[in-house]
């Protein structure tokens, strides 16, 4: 079970100080992070060295990059703004703390049983050098974080932490990248690789993300312990990124939404997917429920992709 502590409770773990940054003004309640608890630069290239402020992932991530050379945020034109994003170097990590905490559901209520998603700022690639709403891509990114570098914690009380690891987990600051047209909450299925992508346009990319706003995923039973034996969490509240090379640039963190009971309203996307959200999409945390512990979890060295979903339960 998890409990929440008092935030004023900052002490030293591990040789680094916790710095309460405090509740950034433009939260509310809902799926994503609401509070900045440690920030750590770690070392940064000299373009990233203004790209500082934690408080940028805080909330939902944007939908549209403001000013002169903005627009909206989609897989072609990722968030590139100091405004929009925070960088993390080498030795580097951030916390950030969910008010409502991170339930772990299996695939019956978060799709593909992923529990949370982290937005970066890559990019697909456009190979066919139309950058003004044509552009096809071959499927590769620009901007993406490299593999290996990262680590991704857990901890339900800010003291314990897991590390996340699995064959399965991805590389954040990589695929998918993110569409603000989609829905926060809603994964792109898993299974989807750079080659999936190749030859897509715009709207063929939203297709296969059917209806998600893109994101890296992960599942919460992924968590082992120091000695790398799996550790079933019902639920997270706080979550820590670690840079052991390379940097990331991240622009928020989400609460994956609930599957919706059936007879709560159709939607049709893109995808040809037949889906039911109750009250439509971007549903906030309200819904989301505290799990009941599964008699059977899937072991993070026996998890494995969950049968195609092509239809919503019910
Ligand atoms: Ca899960
Ligand atoms: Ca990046």
């Amino acid at each position: 079970m998890w409990k929440r502590i008092d935030m004023k409770k900052m002490n030293l773990i591990g040789g680094i100080a916790l710095v309460a940054f405090g509740l950034s003004p433009k939260l509310a309640a809902g799926p994503y992070a609401d509070q900045v608890v440690s920030y750590q630069t770690g070392s940064l290239p000299a373009n990233l060295k203004s790209f500082t402020n934690a408080f940028a992932v805080l909330g939902a991530p944007s939908r549209e990059t403001p000013g002169a050379f903005g627009g909206p945020v989609d897989p072609f034109s990722p968030p590139y703004l100091n405004s929009q994003l925070v960088s993390i170097g080498e030795g580097g990590s951030l916390t950030v703390r969910f008010e409502e905490p991170v339930v772990n559901l299996d695939q019956k209520e978060h799709l593909y049983g992923l529990d949370f998603l982290v937005y970066g700022n890559a990019g697909f690639v456009i190979t066919n050098g139309n950058f003004s709403g044509g552009g096809i891509t071959d499927g590769t990114l620009f901007g993406q974080a490299k593999p290996g570098g990262i680590q991704v914690l857990v901890s339900a009380n800010n003291r314990d932490y897991y590390a996340l690891k699995s064959a399965l987990a991805p590389v954040i600051d990589s695929y998918y990248p993110t569409d603000g047209s989609g829905s926060f909450g809603i994964p792109v299925d898993p299974r989807l690789g750079s080659g999936d992508f190749a030859g897509r346009n715009l709207s063929e990319l939203r297709a296969l993300y059917a209806g998600s706003a893109g994101g890296s995923g992960f599942d919460l039973d992924w968590a082992v312990d120091e000695q790398g034996s799996p550790v079933f969490l019902d639920a997270i509240s706080y979550l820590r990124i670690e840079v052991l090379s390379g940097h990331i640039d991240l622009e928020g963190f989400t609460a994956v939404t609930l599957i919706p009971e059936p007879g709560t309203g159709w939607l049709l996307f893109g995808g040809g997917l037949l889906l039911a959200w109750k009250g439509l999409l971007g549903s906030g945390g309200a819904e989301r429920r505290k799990p009941t512990r599964p008699d059977q979890q899937a072991r993070p060295s026996e998890a494995c992709l969950p049968t195609p979903v092509n239809r919503w339960r019910g």
